[in-house]
């Protein structure tokens, strides 16, 4: 089988490299729609249709620092067994010097990195883009639901800085005043989320951040939310002014047929990569 790496750019050796792709096709955690475990193969192939040549940052990205690992094999035995895994592959890229960047998958496994840099750095700024809150204690018997995604670094005291929120229950607005800032879309005041956020930040990327009419692949639509533009802009300030520690993009479940949303997340993360590294 070859390898599938993002861009089809000839990468880097594992050791050159400054940031690591971990695919993870692992959706057993979904509750609504499911079909995550197939958005990173989608997102790798739609990427190798992207335009290398940025033409915001006037540059050529076909020379990025980048390694696509080859994608996790689920442990379906637990969640928490599952957790541990991911846990282990971002801690050995962290301390190899590169960034760890995981490609969902449904957003239970944001848990694993999250709490990652949460115990590594006490008061870690945590930038999650997401329609829902993803700060629940318990969903469907479970604490490694996709609806606590964020809760356990909220609980190692993560400072947790939420953008494009427009669903989320009453007990998490009671209970989580402290360490938390919430930005209600579609407002992406950039200044005012740069300042909320301390230098060293983990981003977690829902894609249901974005309106569903731009990416309605995916596992828990809300309408309304934060358009692409405003997305880039949050991302290129926190890409130049802060330290990205890693970053993951969950929840884009494809859907035979329509190709544009895993193009979109393709191109965001090419974005994104570029803002970073080039
Ligand atoms: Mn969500």
């Amino acid at each position: 089988m070859i390898r599938q790496t993002f861009l089809g750019i000839e990468e880097p050796s594992y050791e050159k490299a400054r940031a690591v792709i971990i695919p993870v096709p692992y959706d057993v955690m979904a509750s609504y729609g499911t079909g995550a475990r197939f958005g990173p193969d989608a997102i790798i192939r739609a990427s190798q249709q992207v335009e290398t040549y940025d033409e915001e940052l006037e540059k050529d990205l076909d020379h990025l620092p980048l390694f696509t690992h080859e994608p996790l094999a689920p442990d379906k035995s637990s969640a928490e067994a599952m957790m541990d895994k991911l846990e282990a592959i971002v801690k050995e890229v962290d301390e190899d010097g590169k960034i760890p960047v995981v490609l969902g998958g449904d957003h239970s496994l944001s848990i694993a990195p999250s709490r990652y840099f949460a115990k590594k750095y006490p008061g870690v700024g945590i930038l999650h883009l997401d329609a829902h809150s993803d700060l629940r204690t318990i969903w469907e018997e479970s604490p490694f639901s996709h609806a606590s995604s964020m809760r356990h670094a909220y609980n190692l005291g993560a400072n947790m800085v939420q953008v494009g929120i427009r669903s989320m229950p009453k007990e998490v607005v009671d209970e989580c005043k402290e360490h938390r800032k919430v930005f209600l879309a579609p407002d992406v005041p950039v200044e005012e989320i740069l300042a909320a956020l301390p230098d060293k930040v983990y981003i977690s990327l829902d894609i249901d951040v974005l309106d569903p009419s731009l990416i309605p692949a995916t596992g828990t639509p809300e309408p309304g939310g934060i358009g692409w533009y405003d997305l880039l802009k949050l991302l290129r300030a926190v890409a130049t002014k802060k330290q990205v520690l890693g970053f993951d993009l969950m929840e884009l479940s494809p859907v035979p047929g329509l190709i544009h949303p895993e193009y979109a997340a393709a191109r965001l993360l090419t974005k994104f990569f570029g803002y970073l590294l080039a």
